[in-house]
């Protein structure tokens, strides 16, 4: 071990100092102008408005709303109980359809309304739902489709569509990555019946805490309204079942104030996203896909593909060892919902037949951007890699060895 020692100083995972004294996060907020934050801060305080749809909150659901080309948009809490909500909203009931290779939030939302999400299988290249699969998941059971932009990269909405289409399905997408995302020169939001976008502090725009249903059905939108706000109408009237989903004045200040640097936002995104491609095509074993000829993402997300055999370490040895350098990378979304609780202890009869996520959760890591990381980091973060790949059998020999060592 000493001669990996002398051979490989630099590497911390082999005790050498970290390259970066502070973490690098995948998810450090985008923050916007902090006088205009501070600002609307002060009206909201003057005022003394601050929740129950205020001013701020309305102005960011048409702001929403605009970029979004959809007609309504109604801000949330957060993007799980946008999901609950728009479940409820579509009277969801049995089965439905829903990728495993997710945030557990768009399994758990459908759980937690007493619906059944069916894991089904993705397609490797978008790792998106693939529209085939579902098509033959389908039961007399199924009422609803759940896709997801995943990484904000769109999903098969056309397929999808018409797979719902031709079953009678009712569509939702959850949309809480692809705020800002194109398909074929739309922006995400209008499809389906409704989708969703989360704006919470690790999305690329970010309320603090938040999220929309965004909708081009009226009746839709008036019944998510509706069950946001405990079932009232005007004052003292209510009409339907509800709770409280509703996005407070402070987030929609900070959304606000989001919405006006979203562009700098993006163009950093897609510098750094373009700065990571560069550096990862020259590293054996490391792959970048990207989501296809008509289709624009935030980039929000930068997901690398490590093939072990090619690299010479696995993604966990890879994920280790850019951790003991300060390089927080993620194993997003290992290892795949079904294997989570309370997927895992009430599998389908035959078991999950989830090849593509398998192999998936075995591969991907995220790696960090977006305003908090320039481009100087992604360039010693792909040096760190290239070196890290380039000595893989003698970091997983390590790795092992020190494994044994803390059993021991
Ligand atoms: N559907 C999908 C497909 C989703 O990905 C999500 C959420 C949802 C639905 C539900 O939307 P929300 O209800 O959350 O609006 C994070 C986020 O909490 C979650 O919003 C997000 N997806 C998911 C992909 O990532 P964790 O458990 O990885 O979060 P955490 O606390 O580890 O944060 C990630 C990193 O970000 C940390 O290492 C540090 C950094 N960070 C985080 C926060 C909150 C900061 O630097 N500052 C911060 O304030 O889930």
């Amino acid at each position: 071990m000493s001669l990996l020692i002398e051979t490989l100083p630099e590497l911390a995972v082999f005790g050498g100092a970290p390259a970066f004294a502070e973490p690098k996060h995948v998810g450090a907020p985008n923050i916007g102008n902090r006088a205009a934050l501070m600002q609307r801060i002060e009206t909201i305080l003057d005022n003394r408005r601050l929740s129950n749809r205020g001013p701020m909150v309305r102005e960011f659901e048409d702001r929403v709303a605009a970029i979004a080309g959809v007609k309504h948009c109604v801000a949330m809490c957060n993007g799980t109980v946008a999901l609950e909500i728009g479940a409820r909203a579509l009277n969801l009931t049995g089965e439905v359809i829903v990728p495993s290779f997710t945030f557990v939030a768009t399994a758990h939302a459908l759980k937690w309304q007493g619906l059944e999400p069916v894991f089904c299988d993705i397609d490797p290249v978008t790792h998106n739902l693939d529209p085939a699969r579902v098509e033959a998941l389908i039961t007399p059971r199924t009422t609803g489709i759940l896709a997801v932009h995943l990484w904000g990269r769109p999903a098969a909405v056309k397929q999808l569509e018409a797979v719902a289409m031709r079953h009678g399905l009712r569509l939702m997408f959850d949309a809480a990555h692809a705020f800002g995302s194109h398909l074929g020169g739309q922006p995400i939001g209008g499809s389906g019946d409704l989708e969703i976008f989360s704006f919470h502090a690790t999305k690329f725009l970010n309320t603090a805490e938040g999220g929309a249903v965004v909708t081009n059905d009226d009746a839709l939108a008036e019944r998510v309204r509706l069950m946001q706000n405990f079932g009232f109408v005007g004052k003292d009237q209510v009409v339907a079942l509800g709770v409280n989903g509703k996005m407070n004045e402070m987030s929609a200040a900070m959304g606000l104030t989001s919405l006006e640097s979203m562009d700098e936002f993006l163009a950093v995104a897609h510098r750094n996203f373009r700065a990571w491609q560069r550096e990862v095509a020259s590293i054996p074993g490391l792959e970048m896909k990207t989501g296809g000829p008509d289709v624009s993402t935030n980039h929000q997300y930068i997901v690398v593909e490590v093939e072990c055999h090619r690299a010479g370490l696995s993604r966990d040895d890879l994920v280790t060892a850019l951790h003991a350098e300060n390089v927080l990378a993620r194993r997003y979304f290992y290892p795949g919902c079904h294997h989570m609780e309370p997927y895992r202890s009430s599998p389908p009869t035959g078991g999950y037949q989830l090849p593509q996520t398998e192999a998936l959760c075995t591969r991907v890591m995220v790696l960090p951007t977006g305003t908090a990381v320039s481009l100087a980091d992604i360039a010693r973060m792909g040096d760190l890699l290239r070196e890290m790949v380039g000595n893989g059998p003698e970091i997983s020999h390590h790795l092992r060895m020190r494994e044994k060592e803390q059993q021991t």
